[in-house]
């Protein structure tokens, strides 16, 4: 995952590179700087002491002593004055010439503490926007994984209305399904049966769904209206031939079929997960480079996906590229059939994910700041 945010004590970042959080002398004070110095031990402030300091907004570099990265980049963050004394373009200055260093020294993977957001009292939720911000902005020309690390629960806020807006939409929808009896569980489970008899010896299901149980939080209903709603969208897309492959076989969510060779068998299987996404991709006029960059997925595993039209993604991998392709609610359930699930309101991940596709907001990283407030994964790979 290009850019993740984490949990953890940046000392202990095993990547190539760590940022301090440092002050324009470079030679130490409190926070993550004297955490940093502290685990690097003496060679750490010998070597900055060469330096000559630093201007704010800028950054150096040098080795990392006993740390277990190879490099420490001493970015000197703005102290906040309220705003208007060009904060935020040093704040940002500072994550773009940290990443250009680390890139200049072949670093493949760097860790960022908040800068600016401790001792410098940056307000946290604008320190986090610039950070992800300014870190974003790099990695759409850049390959590297870049860690946000926080260090406690404190230091980490997105904006508050950003928060009681998903917490309100979490709470309105949680509750829906949560009132579910084991009466209604158990009328749902007699529908689907009904509408799907177990499969005599002649005869194998093909389709989205291979096994009689409806996939966790959907429901029968859902699942017989899902059929009939994509079926026109799908008989339209059965004309346009996914990438390099012939057209999709027409549509249909359960298709019964006498059995047959199991070679014969895999022969019916729907459009595939990759070859709709790769359908997608062209259809939306994107580069396969802008999307799995907007979905903050790694090159090398785009390149499995596409490679292998059996691929099966985890489900926040196919959410980001939802995500990325701008799909409204309807589409990525189908995008996430494929891959073998579903939205539901008994997940609190699932919910806040309907919150920003409601809402039309597709910024990934927006949306992994948003998991990351509440406990949640993050959406890429
Ligand atoms: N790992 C990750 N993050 C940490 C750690 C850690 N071990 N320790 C603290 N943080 P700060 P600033 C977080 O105050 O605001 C120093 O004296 C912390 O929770 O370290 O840029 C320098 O010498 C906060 O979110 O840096 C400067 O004089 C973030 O790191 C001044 O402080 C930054 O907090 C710089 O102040």
């Amino acid at each position: 995952m290009p850019l993740q945010i984490i949990r953890n004590d940046i000392t202990k970042m095993n990547t190539d590179a760590i940022v301090n959080a440092a002050n324009s002398t470079l030679l130490g004070g409190g926070g993550v700087d004297g955490c940093i110095h502290r685990a690097a031990g003496p060679s750490l402030l010998a070597e900055c002491k060469k330096l000559g300091g630093c201007e704010t907004g800028n950054a150096k570099i040098t080795h990392a002593g006993n740390l277990p990265c190879k490099y420490v980049i001493h970015a000197v963050g703005p102290i906040w004055r309220g705003g208007n004394h060009g904060e935020e373009k040093k704040l940002t200055s500072c994550y773009h010439t940290s990443l250009f260093l680390a890139k200049k020294h072949h670093c493949r993977s760097v860790a960022f503490p908040l800068i600016s957001s401790g001792i410098y009292g940056y307000p946290k939720d604008q320190a986090l926007r610039v950070a992800v911000d300014a870190i974003s902005e790099f990695l759409m020309n850049h390959e590297m994984t870049v860690y946000l690390v926080i260090f406690d629960r404190n230091s980490y806020q997105i904006s508050e209305k950003l928060f009681s807006g998903i917490a309100q939409y979490i709470d309105d929808h949680y509750a829906d399904a949560h009132t579910d009896s084991r009466a209604e569980q158990i009328r749902r489970i007699r529908l689907l049966e009904e509408s799907h008899p177990k499969d005599t010896p002649d005869s194998v299901v093909y389709g989205a769904f291979q096994s009689s149980a409806p996939l966790p939080g959907f429901t029968s209903d859902e699942i017989t209206r899902e059929s009939q709603e994509t079926e026109p969208a799908a008989s339209h897309r059965a004309s346009v031939p996914a990438r390099g492959m012939a057209a999709p076989p027409p549509p249909g969510t359960f298709r019964r079929r006498k059995a047959g060779s199991l070679q014969e068998a895999l022969g019916q299987i729907d459009e595939s997960f990759s070859e709709m996404l790769l359908r997608k991709i062209d259809e939306k006029g994107m580069t396969d480079a802008q999307c799995y960059k907007k979905a903050n997925v790694d090159r090398k595993l785009f390149s499995k996906i596409r490679s292998n039209r059996l691929y099966k993604p985890s489900k926040p991998t196919a959410i980001a590229f939802a995500i990325a392709l701008e799909l409204p609610l309807d589409e990525t359930r189908d995008l996430l059939m494929k891959a073998g699930f579903a939205l539901s309101h008994s997940s609190k991940f699932d919910i806040i994910i309907e919150y920003f596709i409601e809402n039309q907001n597709y910024n990934i990283f927006e949306i992994n700041e948003a998991l990351f407030a509440f406990d949640q994964s993050l959406l890429g790979a």
